[in-house]
């Protein structure tokens, strides 16, 4: 496991492996890019004080480069903790859980925010708190100074690191990050993640709070990491959705693949060439420097390890001022690695330990007729739908029905799913044994087949005895008496035979005298039809249908 290159659920992961990754991460301040602090452009700069100067240095925010940059640089954080020990990966921070309260791979509590792993979670009463150790000791922030943000030097410490963790935000609901993967393209995935729509990834900023909750400063703490660790693994499990090869295609991924964004030339996530976003022009679009969100598009080389702004980006990639020279990328080492958004190592995701996303289902069950005589056949169907709007698959494999009380299934209690679209359905016939009178719950169970989720439903059947469904004969002939269909007269005659049957139904009575009473009724109901006193519809209804007088007679053995 620990090797196998997988980035992980951190809270999966043994107490041994958190600690090696606490230790990496707490190496790379003891590790120096080239040169001096005083250089021209800084060297001297550890490679965790690097993360800072980086991120601070381009604000990749609110554009289309979002996405492919941040896996860049935690594709690059990660080789470092590899540099260290290479038996690790850059784990992920599930942010649908909270992260003092998680359960281990033994079962145990497990708090993210303590001094041997991330440091501290909030302050008495909801208030800020510095992060604190392991960090604190190791240089991450404070000492005697000078500090970075009065240096304007990134080899200088910033002066205090703080969080406030589950104050200003709730979590983010597995709802919303269902919406978030039912994305059908890039632009909808983008504005869902950050940005326009719901900004999932700032509401998790917001969460943990403090100084990962400003742009400017947010990559001075270390969770971070965990947090674009999980960032990156949504991008990955959408990507690899099954069915959409074109999210793994640099020339197609970054393109809106429905209609609904008027093409994507007119949209964040487009794949653009021009500097400024559509509509009006904003000066920030294009400077660093002016504003926190420069429009960097799909075509703008990944900086700063493209090396200086004024060398790397042209006319043709666009062009973002005031791009803060870094080295190693930028002289004297000039180590630049001139890259894009499309490049495969970017689009290309890297392995986490969860599967791609299958598709939501739901499970309707009916039964044809909904009330039936026992002993008599209702019809039983399982509809499977699949609820992502995303996906048209059909949902196939087998269905398996049951019921709360004695019956048989024919030809057998499972069958398989047969539809087009995005549903399916199956059916079996359902015969309630003698002793299930009253209601009986019929389930059916989808297990899920290599793009669906599993589901189950049930409904419920009425079913009746002989007796049961003759005495709803006599409350239907009330019903004709009291509007006026049948007289008097008439209306008890019927009854007087029902009542008769009735009585005879018992097994240790006649049950001829039954059939014989039901009989005759039968003849008298035609009878009324031919005189006019009943129509056929109301004849069939008294007679007809499930549980009418013809289904008990079937019903009671003569
Ligand atoms: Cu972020």
């Amino acid at each position: 496991m620990l090797g196998d290159g997988i980035r992980r659920n951190i809270a999966s992961v043994s107490k041994e492996e958190r600690d090696r990754l606490r230790d990496a991460i707490l190496a790379l301040q003891t590790r120096l890019f080239p040169g001096a602090k005083t250089d021209p452009i800084p060297g001297g700069v550890s490679y965790w004080f690097k993360q800072d100067e980086i991120h601070d240095g381009t604000h990749v925010h609110v554009c289309p480069a979002f996405l492919p940059w941040h896996r860049e640089l935690i594709n690059r954080f990660e080789a470092m903790l590899r540099e260290i020990d290479p038996d690790l990966s850059l784990h992920y921070w599930d942010w649908t859980t909270d992260p003092r309260a998680l359960t281990d791979s033994d079962g145990n509590p497990l708090d993210l925010f303590t001094s041997d792993f991330m440091g501290n979670a909030v302050g008495p009463g909801g208030t800020l708190i510095e992060i604190g150790d392991p960090w604190k000791t190791a240089g991450f922030y404070g000492g005697p100074g000078p500090y970075r943000d009065t240096t304007g030097n990134p080899a200088d410490p910033p002066e205090l690191v703080q969080r406030r963790v589950g104050v200003n935000v709730g979590l983010i609901s597995p709802a919303d990050q269902q919406t978030l993967l039912a994305s059908p393209d890039f632009v909808s995935f983008d504005d869902q993640m950050e940005g326009s729509g719901v900004d999932l990834h700032g509401r998790a900023h917001e969460y943990i709070g403090g100084a990962i909750g400003d742009p400017h400063t947010s990559f001075r703490d270390p969770f971070v990491f965990l947090l674009h660790s999980n960032v990156d693994r949504l991008f990955a499990m959408w990507q690899n959705e099954p069915g959409h090869p074109e999210r793994l295609d640099p020339a197609q991924l970054y393109k809106a693949q429905s209609t609904g964004h008027n093409g994507y030339e007119n949209t964040k996530g487009g794949d653009r060439t021009t500097i400024d976003p559509p509509g009006t022009p904003n000066p920030c679009d294009d400077d660093v420097q002016a504003c926190l969100q420069p429009w960097w598009g799909i075509l703008s080389p990944l900086e700063p390890w493209a090396g200086p702004g004024d060398t790397a980006q042209t006319a043709a990639t666009g062009i973002i001022k005031n791009v803060k020279s870094v080295r190693p990328w930028a002289s004297p080492d000039n180590q630049q690695i001139f890259k894009d958004s499309r490049d495969p190592s970017v689009v290309l995701p890297p392995s986490y330990d969860t599967a791609p996303r299958l598709s939501a289902t739901s499970l309707n069950v009916s039964c044809n007729p909904p009330s039936v005589l026992v002993g008599a056949q209702t019809a039983c169907t399982a509809t499977v739908s699949n609820l992502d709007p995303a996906s048209s698959q059909t949902p196939s494999g087998p269905v398996t029905f049951s019921s709360s009380r004695p019956g048989s299934f024919t030809p057998a209690p499972s069958g398989n799913l047969t539809g087009t679209g995005g549903s399916a359905s199956c059916s079996v016939q359902f015969a309630p044994s003698g002793s299930s009178a009253g209601a009986v719950l019929i389930t059916a169970t989808y297990n899920g087949d290599a793009n669906h989720l599993g589901s189950t439903g049930s409904s419920s059947l009425n079913v009746l005895t002989p007796a049961q469904a003759l005495q709803l004969v006599i409350n239907q002939i009330g019903d004709l008496q009291s509007n006026g269909v049948l007289n008097h007269g008439q209306a008890n005659s019927l009854v007087v035979k029902l009542d008769h049957a009735i009585d005879n139904l018992d097994a240790s009575r006649n049950k001829r005298t039954a059939c014989n009473q039901l009989s005759a009724l039968v003849h008298e109901v035609n009878a009324y039809v031919s005189s006019g006193i009943l129509t056929p519809a109301q004849a069939d209804t008294l007679l007809g249908g499930p549980t009418g007088v013809l289904a008990a007679m079937a019903a009671i053995p003569c």
